[in-house]
């Protein structure tokens, strides 16, 4: 992991999971002030030189885009577990948004759907390639799972947008979920 990566994956446990331990105070939609952030940072003897303009170039060269930096303000776009929900934009989704799991929660998800588990939103893609890469975290086989957003939104099931690949949903019952 090269030191960007490195930064990207601090930010984004102190952003998701543990404001507190940063002492961040972050707001409905997820964002903190970059100062706080930035003087959370420097007490760490390996950040203890970053600036905004890393903060830029982390974002930039990432290969995922999971952070957003708007005047002055920091933000995750997915991923959080804090008790806090963190309010999404709603959104219509695309007909087709795919899944990619373990195949030993396949038999779970048939039975309850799926479910956030431990983050606030369940986390979809908007394309096969993306959910593989997420499924082969979990499973070096992974399954895909094809969403009939369109049925399940016509239906009343909200949809959230995270980035442009992410998107979030509550939770999706079974019935608008089929394996690939
Ligand atoms: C599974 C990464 C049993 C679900 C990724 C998943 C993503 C169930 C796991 C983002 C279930 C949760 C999120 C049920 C769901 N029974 N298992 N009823 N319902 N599951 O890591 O979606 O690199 O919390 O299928 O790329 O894998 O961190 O969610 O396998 O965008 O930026 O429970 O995190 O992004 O796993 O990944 P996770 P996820 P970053």
């Amino acid at each position: 992991m090269n030191k960007l990566e490195e930064l990207s994956k601090e930010i984004s446990y102190a952003l998701r999971h543990a404001p507190w331990e940063y002492e961040l105070e972050i707001d409905q939609e997820g964002w903190v002030p970059v100062e706080q952030l930035l003087d959370a940072l420097h007490k760490a003897e390996k950040w203890k030189n970053i600036g905004e303009a890393d903060l830029k170039e982390m974002i930039e060269k990432s290969e995922k885009k999971r952070h957003e930096l708007k005047d002055g303000r920091i933000r995750a776009f997915y991923g959080h577990s804090i008790p806090m929900k963190i309010l999404k934009e709603e959104k219509m989704p695309p007909d087709i948004l795919y899944h990619g799991t373990a195949r030993r929660f396949l038999e779970s998800i048939s039975e309850n759907g799926l479910l956030p588990q431990s983050r606030q939103y369940v986390h979809l893609s908007q394309d096969i390639e993306t959910a593989k890469k997420v499924g082969k975290r979990h499973d070096n086989k992974p399954c895909i799972l094809i969403i009939d957003a369109k049925k399940a939104w016509n239906e009343g099931i909200k949809f959230y947008l995270g980035n442009e690949k992410v998107w979030l949903a509550d939770t999706i019952p079974s019935r608008y979920i089929k394996m690939m």
